[in-house]
């Protein structure tokens, strides 16, 4: 949206959240103000028999004393009128990771190599986003398709998030948790 107004956000047509399951790495993120994951962020998607969407992550994250863990995320989405946006609430294994409950869109997906996802938490007054944050997922650890990143820059500028994302790292951290 040349606006940046997210009524005006277009996300991926026709949905299909079977061929979405699976597994998806984080290549970069933008962040939400507050608590997030650092970086080795992995999602792992499923869907439910009764046709729930549910999705696994986890990631590193730096806890106090600065004490690295890898956080064990769980999250179920709820479907709206749109079959690519959804509410999603999530939690932690742990207690001392926070829980909430946040929307959550494909913006665009070719489901065997990347996906775009976005989520604004804070609308301000002018119908922009405030506080939100974004995904860009990969079937592959190693990155993006040189093919796809056209692509992706273009759906960055789209939801007006360009230029705030920073690659993830995935240094293994996460692997064996
Ligand atoms: C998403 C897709 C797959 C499912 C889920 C996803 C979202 C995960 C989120 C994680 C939030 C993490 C937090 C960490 C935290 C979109 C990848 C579920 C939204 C909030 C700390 C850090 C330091 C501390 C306590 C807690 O709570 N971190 O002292």
């Amino acid at each position: 949206a040349q606006d940046c107004l997210v009524s005006n956000i277009t996300v991926k047509q026709d949905f299909d959240r079977m061929r979405y399951q699976g597994t998806w790495y984080a290549v970069a993120k933008k962040d939400p103000v507050g608590l997030f994951l650092l970086d080795n962020i992995v999602a792992n998607f499923k869907v439910e028999e009764d046709g729930t969407m549910t999705a696994t992550a986890l990631g590193r994250v730096i806890i106090l004393n600065n004490w690295e863990m890898c956080a064990n995320m769980f999250g179920t989405f709820e479907d709206t009128e749109d079959p690519a946006k959804f509410k999603m609430k999530y939690w932690g294994a742990a207690a001392y990771l926070q829980t909430g409950y946040d929307d959550h869109w494909i913006i665009d997906t070719d489901y065997d190599n990347y996906a775009i996802h976005y989520s604004c938490r804070e609308l301000d007054v002018d119908g922009t986003c405030l506080d939100g944050y974004s995904f860009i997922f990969s079937r592959y650890p190693d990155g993006l398709r040189p093919e796809d990143q056209r692509n992706v820059t273009e759906k960055k500028q789209d939801i007006c998030f360009l230029g705030k994302y920073r690659r993830v790292a995935h240094t293994g951290f996460c692997d064996t948790a």
